[in-house]
């Protein structure tokens, strides 16, 4: 990786350093994608069906799996996976349970009472990418929160042929509605819906460039009223570590990140240029041993090595970037952690690497990416759930108010509203008094 040192450079050079490669996309993607959503729309299964067979050389009849099916693909899963999988459902189980929020209901002041109240999305959609890596954790870390923020509706989505494991892994997390169906035109069908796939409320999960083009599309169609769970670019991991890390340790978790693809980005940030040089020398012997080294090498070649003068410089550097993924490997990282402000999730000293949170810690691996951090939270149950306010005021409550309700009223020159809290100031003085 390229190594660079944080104080030399230009603030204008700082800032090229932080900068992500632009988002790979081409003119065409906005109205290819628009193309397929409306093919749905107008052609809802048989467009999904030539889809299928244009982009995964697949012939299907029907678009969801049968139980049977699913029964079959469960049993062909050998033992270990399912039993890596139960752990790794146990430890997210646990972790988004714990978020489950105790209800707001309070008296602001006597006689007006407010509540927050939280209800779960009735009907969500789950889309896990094809390819060549076949996201199981990505099943487990969007329908477990799902069920447990109990969404009624919870539809799966995934180009065919789906992976066993991907099936056993919905089953396992209580999903029994999967349909074999992929890309665009899978969001546009859980968007809008078709003879087979139901209209959801929100659609959640990674994918290609074709796959968030229309999530955004779909999001921002005034036909529907769907939601998405993020903004979506490609991955990233920051590394602050200190001249006692482990060179070998940081140059795995570095290409951990940058084999998930070219346009990867990783960064190490660190005070000591001992460490710097040690890591490559590292990175260059693992990276012969992957299976996947193409792709990470392209990754490497836009990521950077910053050599700052200390660590409070470290967390600021990390702060500028907002990385989806912060590894701290320093001698005591939660001194770091309390300079942190912006990152997806962190990883805290030598025996945390990314991997644990990406499938079996309890944390969530869908998290904001492309600086995003600074303002976009890591998924949690909260996203699975929607939030309303209730008042309810009596008529000691509405005296107390009514005349900073009435003054604000006029002052906003409102008059119906000032009236609204006058017409029942007036019955209670004639001593109508209700409740
Ligand atoms: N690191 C990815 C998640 C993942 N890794 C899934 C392996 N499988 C999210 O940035
Ligand atoms: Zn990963």
């Amino acid at each position: 990786m390229q190594i660079l040192n944080w104080q030399s450079l230009s603030p204008q050079a700082q800032l090229m350093a932080l900068k992500r490669s632009p988002l790979i996309g081409d003119s065409t993607l906005e109205q290819s994608v628009a193309r397929i959503i409306e093919a749905v729309v107008a052609n809802g299964d048989n467009a999904l069906r030539d889809f299928n067979r244009e982009f995964d050389g697949i012939s299907l009849e029907t678009l969801k799996l049968t139980a049977t099916e699913i029964e079959q693909s469960c049993q062909q899963l050998p033992d270990e996976l399912k039993q890596a999988i139960a752990q790794a459902k146990a430890n997210i189980e646990r972790f988004h349970h714990a978020q489950l929020q105790p209800k707001v209901d309070i008296e602001t002041q006597a006689g007006i009472r407010c509540e927050l109240r939280c209800e779960p999305i009735e009907r969500v959609g789950l889309y896990i990418p094809g390819g060549t890596a076949p996201l199981i954790s990505t099943v487990l870390m969007l329908a477990l929160p799902a069920k447990i923020a109990g969404c009624a509706k919870r539809v799966l989505v995934s180009p065919p042929p789906i992976n066993d494991a991907i099936i056993y892994a919905a089953n396992a997390c209580g999903i029994d509605e999967i349909y074999q169906v992929g890309g665009a035109q899978a969001i546009a069908a859980l968007a809008f819906g078709t003879e087979s796939v139901p209209q959801v409320d929100k659609i959640f999960g990674p994918g290609n460039r074709f796959v968030t083009e229309a999530k955004r599309a779909v999001s921002q169609d005034n036909r529907c009223t769907v939601s998405i769970d993020m903004p979506a670019g490609p991955s990233e991991v920051l590394i602050i570590a200190d001249a006692q890390a482990n060179p070998e340790f940081i140059a795995a978790d570095l290409l951990s990140q940058a084999e998930h693809g070219a346009d990867s980005q990783v960064m190490l940030v660190t005070d000591s240029s001992e460490l710097g040089d040690a890591v490559n020398r590292a990175l260059a012997t693992q990276l012969k041993q992957l299976p996947r080294s193409e792709i990470a090498t392209i990754a490497l070649e836009s990521s950077r090595t910053l050599i700052v003068e200390d660590l409070q410089m470290a967390a600021k550097v990390s702060n500028l970037y907002g990385p989806e993924h912060l590894i701290i490997q320093t001698e005591n990282p939660r001194a770091v952690l309390n300079d942190i402000r912006a990152a997806g999730s962190v990883f805290l000293g030598a025996y945390t690497p990314e991997s644990v949170g990406d499938y079996a810690s309890g944390t969530n691996h869908v998290l904001p990416t492309y600086g995003y951090s600074k303002t976009v939270s890591s998924l949690s149950l909260a996203d699975f759930s929607r939030r309303f306010t209730v008042q309810e005021l009596t008529a000691q409550g509405l005296e107390t108010i009514a005349d900073s309700v009435m003054i604000l009223a006029a002052a906003e020159q409102l008059e119906a509203h000032k009236n609204a809290v006058a017409v029942r100031l007036a019955s209670l003085n004639e001593g109508n008094v209700s409740t």
